[in-house]
């Protein structure tokens, strides 16, 4: 209990004995280990900021909230903790719910803690400073919504917060703070005691024995199985297991764009390099946290070789996932199981060796045989392109140096955002450990570069590379600013071709303004870098752009190489063009 007494001494002491909102924020995130804030101050929570900072976390101060949202958001995927991020109220809430929003879509778990008005205007809207109801705002974007009135709240606020992102599916989750909350005063022992710590905030989901031996038995059915990895298998950790039960069954295996390293490109079982002649043809897919959405073509049409866009190919699928309602999503799922990926692949291996000690039964020749053709022809080509050097240079010329930068530092993290410059980057750079590819997800979301760089750079202390189409980088380039302040070693390397998909395009219409689609044409973005005291570099050759790269990765120094490309390099939307509507098509 607090001791309360008159005198000014026994004053100094009950407020020794005191703790407040503020303090039990800090208490209640450091008790469950979160040593990070991505966020950006202002009312209410601009003081809140400054005592994390002064309470031993580290702050992450950032120009605009959607990327310190995608900074946590991504965070959040690479560690298993969630990423925090910190906004003011209505705008910077709003702002931050983007980020929010697609930490949900993409299953990472982030924590979106936002400052807010006072209830009792809001709720009469009576016209507040900010004033938004944000928890119900939230609540759809995201997979739990709470909010805390009450400073003995607060830890089970933050407990239900951390609960909800990690366990099972992961996602993003909003906490309301409004500004009441912080100044409110408690007896320092019961605050203490109303915080908790989580325990086993994401525990093991051990799959059913029959749902194993289900998969078990396809899995031996197969004549032409395959294996495709997504960015759950990469969020799972489940690193040496994933591998094992590869290497153990020899069926070859597509990563994903996100799941690209968790085992080497460079793996002979890698069927990245025939990834439209393996998908049609194998007869038996086992999906390990990886969802049939749009990315994989709903799991029918003609990419699996269904005669139409909705015909099914016949394949059957085996789905590894912790939700139980991802299974039947597109397509029909033969054998779902269902539970946290690395207690589903050590089951799976576990029953394959008791079912076949160590003599089972490698994917038939043929099989192989024909993917490694295919492979060979497909690398062959690549290995054409990568070679020529026009002048001005391609997105090959120039990513056949990131290519090479990459794998002499497989430590090194990729950040990739673009439409071209995604799509490329994505077949060209060769990964070579897990969850060093971080992109721009299930939304082809363009926006995540910088703040991805900078959550990257502050959570693993490894270079960052980020490789960004023009347009893309313009979404969150001020950044370049908090890559400065923090001096971190991010090399920002932007393929610039003037323009969103290429740069060639003039007005239809024949009047003054430009395309739409084009940008001031040879802009300086390396100056923006220099503005703030790093290190800006214009490249026009690929051995320009060696030079840069090299230098920014020895010196760690924050760098933006302008690596100027052919204003006619690049298609509309790159891969995806088929999803741009047509006037020819038919609705
Ligand atoms: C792959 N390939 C290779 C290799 N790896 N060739 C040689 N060597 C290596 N190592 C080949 C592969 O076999 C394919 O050729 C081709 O390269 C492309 O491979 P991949 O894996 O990228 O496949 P694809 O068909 O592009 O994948 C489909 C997809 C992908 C939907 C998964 O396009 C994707 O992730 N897209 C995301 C797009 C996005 O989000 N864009 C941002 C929005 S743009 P073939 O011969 O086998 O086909 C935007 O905002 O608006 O436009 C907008
Ligand atoms: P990709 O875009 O790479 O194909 P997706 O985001 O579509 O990947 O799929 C990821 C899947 O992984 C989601 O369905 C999600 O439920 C699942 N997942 C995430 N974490 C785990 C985990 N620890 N164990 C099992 N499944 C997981």
């Amino acid at each position: 209990m607090a001791l309360v007494t008159a005198t000014s001494g026994g004053e100094i002491e009950a407020q020794a004995q005191e703790t407040d909102g503020f303090q039990l924020v800090i208490d209640a995130l450091k008790l469950n280990g979160i040593d990070t804030i991505f966020g950006l101050p202002g009312i209410p929570i601009t003081d809140l900021t400054r005592k994390l900072q002064r309470g031993g976390l580290r702050v992450i101060s950032f120009r605009h909230e959607q990327n310190a949202g995608y900074a946590a958001s991504i965070a959040g995927f690479m560690t298993g903790k969630p990423g925090v991020c910190l906004t003011v109220s209505a705008p910077g809430f709003l702002n931050g719910l983007t980020a929010l929003a697609n930490a949900t879509t993409n299953c990472f778990p982030m924590i979106l803690v936002s400052g807010s008005s006072e209830r009792e205007i809001v709720d009469l809207q009576q016209g507040d400073y900010e004033e938004m109801d944000q928890l119900a705002i939230a609540r759809p974007h995201a997979k739990a919504a709470f909010r805390v009135l009450h400073a003995a709240d607060i830890g089970v606020g933050v407990a239900r917060a951390i609960r909800a992102a990690l366990s099972g599916r992961p996602g993003g989750v909003y906490l309301d703070l409004p500004a009441k909350l912080f100044p409110q005063t408690l007896d320092a022992d019961a605050g203490r005691k109303s915080l908790i710590r989580v325990v086993d905030p994401a525990p093991r989901q051990i799959p059913a024995a029959e749902a194993v031996q289900r998969a078990l038995e396809l899995l031996q059915s197969a004549e032409r199985p395959l294996i495709i990895l997504g960015k759950g298998a990469a969020y799972a950790q489940a690193d040496a297991a994933i591998r094992a039960l590869v290497e153990t069954t020899g069926i070859p295996y597509v990563p994903m764009s996100m799941a690209k390293g968790l085992l080497p490109d460079t793996h002979e079982q890698s069927a990245a390099a025939a990834r439209s002649y393996v998908l049609p043809e194998a007869d038996v897919v086992l999906l390990i946290g990886a969802r049939l959405n749009w990315l994989l073509s709903h799991g029918k049409g003609k990419t699996w070789g269904g005669k139409s866009p909705q015909d099914w190919g016949g394949q059957k699928f085996i789905q590894i996932d912790i939700s139980p309602q991802e299974a039947d999503s597109n397509v029909r799922v033969d054998a779902p199981v269902v539970g946290d990926i690395g207690s589903c692949v050590a089951a799976l291996l576990a029953a394959i060796t008791a079912t076949a000690g160590s003599n089972w039964a490698q994917p038939p020749a043929a099989w192989l045989t024909a993917i490694a053709e295919r492979k060979t022809k497909n690398v062959a080509k690549l290995a054409e392109a990568l070679a020529s050097n026009p002048t001005p240079m391609n997105f090959h010329s120039a990513l056949n140096v990131v290519r090479d930068l990459v794998k002499a530092n497989p430590d090194a993290i990729l950040v990739n955002e673009g439409a071209n410059a995604l799509d490329f980057t994505r077949s060209i750079v060769d990964m070579y450990q897990p969850r060093k590819r971080l992109d721009v997800g299930t939304w082809g979301v363009m926006g995540i570069g910088m703040g991805f760089a900078v959550a990257a750079a502050v959570v693993s202390g490894e270079q960052v590379i980020a490789v960004e189409g023009d347009s893309a980088f313009g979404f969150s380039g001020m950044e370049v600013e908090t890559i400065c302040r923090y001096r971190l070693p991010v090399c920002v390397v932007i393929l610039n071709n003037n323009g969103v998909y290429r740069g060639d395009e003039v007005n239809a219409s024949g009047g003054r303004d430009p395309s739409p689609l084009v940008f001031v044409k040879g802009a300086r973005y390396e100056k923006l870098m220099e503005a703030f005291g790093g290190v800006g570099v214009r490249a026009t050759t690929p051995a320009e752009l060696r030079r840069a790269m090299e230098e920014a990765i020895r010196s760690r120094q924050p760098t933006l190489i302008n690596a100027v490309i052919d204003e006619k390099a690049g298609t509309e939307s790159g891969r995806i063009t088929s999803l741009n509507p047509s006037a020819k098509k038919k609705p």
